[in-house]
């Protein structure tokens, strides 16, 4: 018996406030609610097929075969939820330019989780999705949404889910993602933020001022306020890498060319250009503008980095079914 092969397609999505540190590490639910802007640049395609003649999972990545040991463990749930107990393969490609770095477990696990249920005969609404992507990365939970998104922590498996805030903005917002390192990250994020909660002093401060960034952002969104929104994103970002330099011992994601790249950012500003940045696990800075800026910040950029270290993107949709 072999069932449908089923394509989904997922983008990856950039957190404006940002997920750090969890609450229950197996069941992922986070300390903090987070909030994020799905692209359209960068996604993963992924193809699944239960199948009775295979001995055991595969897994292939852009072509190659890859230790299936994770994909296997998300694949068990869904196995328990539809009660099909069989192997599948897995077929992924992740569509971001090679050396960006930038390949995602959020657009990775949003991917696998719509394929994955669907072969299986599971029809999940989205809430279900989101809380089934949620369990192979935390940050998988939003890009099942496109636009805005808002993980809602909750406190358990059943309450921790993402609902979207504004699916489909007409405001004419981009991304530039400047590529500093596209090597593989030294720490990874599960193991930094686990280790921030257990050690940061500064922990609880996090918890309580993000939920009051969260409540400042969503009010900036609403009323497309985009000097507003951007200083909270950077003022998360920025936060969120002070843990990391208070945690015990520290680390950091930082290179030099991070910080190169956050004081063009910040002369742009002095130069009354609006653009902010963020950075997540891994030393690529982000940098978020509006459309009507995005030729001057990039001819600015341009004096520091190479033209090919710069990708742009805008607002994407959630997670979709490709025919095939
Ligand atoms: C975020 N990051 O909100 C934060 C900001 C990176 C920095 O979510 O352990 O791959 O699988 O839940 O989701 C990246 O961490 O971590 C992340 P797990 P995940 O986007």
């Amino acid at each position: 018996m072999q069932t449908a092969k089923i394509t989904a397609r997922a983008h990856t999505n950039i957190a404006l406030i940002k997920y750090w540190g969890k609450k229950d590490e197996k069941l992922i639910i986070p300390q903090n609610s987070s909030l994020s802007l799905t692209l359209d640049h960068f996604y993963t395609d992924t193809t699944v097929q239960f199948d009775e003649n295979l001995t055991k999972d595969h897994f292939s990545l852009n072509g190659k075969d890859c230790e299936a040991t994770k994909v296997s463990a998300f694949l068990d749930l869904v196995r328990q939820k539809s009660g099909l107990d069989l192997p599948a393969r897995v077929i992924s490609v992740n569509h971001v330019p090679t050396m960006a770095g930038l390949a995602s477990s959020a657009s990775a696990y949003a991917a696998l989780a719509l394929a994955a249920s669907t072969a299986a005969g599971l029809k999940l609404n989205k809430t279900e999705l989101s809380r089934l992507a949620r369990r192979g990365s935390g940050s998988a939970c939003r890009s099942i949404y496109g636009g805005f998104v808002e993980w809602q922590k909750g406190h358990d498996d059943q309450s921790s889910f993402a609902k979207p805030f504004i699916e489909a903005p007409t405001w004419d917002i981009k991304m530039i993602a400047i590529v500093i390192n596209a090597a593989k990250k030294k720490i990874s994020s599960r193991f930094g933020m686990q280790h921030v909660v257990q050690t940061s002093p500064y922990y609880p401060a996090w918890v309580e001022s993000t939920e009051q960034d969260l409540a400042l952002i969503k009010d900036a969104i609403l009323q497309e306020d985009f000097v507003k929104m951007g200083t909270l994103a950077e003022k998360s970002a920025m936060k969120m890498h002070a843990l990391n330099l208070s945690a015990d011992p520290h680390f950091n994601y930082f290179e030099p060319e991070s910080l190169e790249a956050m004081q063009a950012v910040e002369q742009l500003r002095a130069d009354g250009i609006a653009c902010y940045y963020t950075m997540d696990a891994g030393p690529n800075v982000k940098v978020i503008c509006q459309g009507q800026d995005l030729e001057t910040i990039l001819a600015k950029l341009k004096q520091h980095f190479r033209a090919e270290q710069l990708l742009v993107s805008a607002p994407g949709p959630g997670a979709t079914l490709l025919e095939r």
